[in-house]
């Protein structure tokens, strides 16, 4: 195997691998959030309507994950299955990868890992609900996100609700400038917060609409840059979690991950299903109405890019 390019270990389908060769579009979904970030088994409807969705629209859908060792840009529905309803699905970030190859393992792909390997098969626009970053408490606990550091090296435009609700966002906000990661709001100056509209923040740059992306991605391209561009797309405020509701939660749910001394790849997870239960399904269904808009955003996205459109 030595000597091989990185590139032919990424297996893309032929369904992108044409889309790709002829200059049509093609949008990235991340796994994790199919094997721990939604319960089942509305995981599995969501992939699929996901994938559905982006079909409707002109657009390739290319999910991303490991099955069976093999990094996946593009999934059959049984991979997708798989991806959804297996036991011992991994979750993997970039440094997980090498591993879970060599192994055989089965493992779901989060945002650095899908950006990372979609972006190696070619693929310039990835969807997904919310980005990981700085934890609450990371002063103490250093746990930041590898999306963050990821996107820095990784050029592909994400499209997202922001930034996960749970995590400190005014420090997210300030890694994602040190690291150099572009970042633009989606017909808003106000920084999105996942299951709430707003989070707060500000953001200094916005695009009206897709072309305008599309012309930030030219512009990126033209200066080599090698960093991330994210697309801020907010929930409206009709469809967001009750802000009340969200804080109470997140409280309760900080405080109880706390308690049971939880670190590294669990906390998101458990953080994502404390709010689930505790929110009787409101949140998920927040979640799931993000990761559907920012999916709709990223197929137009896709579309004004594409030459061969
Ligand atoms: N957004 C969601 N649900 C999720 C995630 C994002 O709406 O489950 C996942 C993504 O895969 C993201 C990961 O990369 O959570 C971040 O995990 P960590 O904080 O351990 O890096
Ligand atoms: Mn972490």
């Amino acid at each position: 195997m030595n000597g091989r390019d990185g590139d032919e270990r990424v297996i893309a389908s032929a369904e992108v691998a044409d889309a790709l060769a002829a200059g049509r579009p093609v949008v990235a979904l991340e796994s994790t959030i199919i094997a721990h970030g939604l319960p089942r088994p509305r995981n599995l409807e969501v992939a699929r309507e996901l994938e559905d969705a982006l079909r409707a629209a002109g657009v390739v859908p290319a999910t991303v994950g490991v099955v069976g060792g093999r990094p996946l840009v593009g999934m059959s529905p049984a991979d997708l299955e798989r991806m959804a309803t297996g036991d011992g699905v991994a979750k993997a970030s970039v440094r997980d990868l090498p591993v879970a190859m060599a192994t055989g393992a089965d493992a779901a792909t989060t945002v650095a890992a899908t950006a990372y390997l979609a972006r190696r098969a070619g693929v310039r626009v990835f969807a997904t609900g919310g980005l990981g970053g700085v934890h609450r408490g990371a002063a103490g606990t250093f746990d930041e996100s590898a999306d963050l550091p990821t996107l820095a090296r990784t050029p592909i435009t994400v499209v997202c609700a922001g930034v996960k609700s749970i995590l400190d966002v005014a420090a997210t906000l300030e890694r994602l400038e040190t690291l150099g990661v572009t970042v633009v709001g989606y017909g808003t100056d106000r920084f999105p917060g996942f299951y709430l509209s707003e989070s707060g923040h500000s953001i200094d740059w916005q695009a009206g609409d897709p072309a305008a992306v599309a012309g930030m991605m030219s512009a990126a391209d033209d200066l080599d840059l090698r960093s991330a561009i994210v697309v801020a797309n907010p929930l409206p405020p009709a469809e967001q979690l009750d802000p009340a509701l969200h804080d109470r939660i997140l409280a309760e749910a900080l405080a109880e991950a706390d308690r049971r001394g939880l670190h590294g790849k669990p906390v998101t997870p458990f953080l994502l299903d404390y709010f689930q239960r505790a929110s009787q399904g409101a949140s998920l269904e927040a979640n799931i109405r993000a990761v559907r808009s920012n999916v709709a955003l990223a197929a137009r996205i896709a579309l004004a890019w594409s030459p061969g459109r």
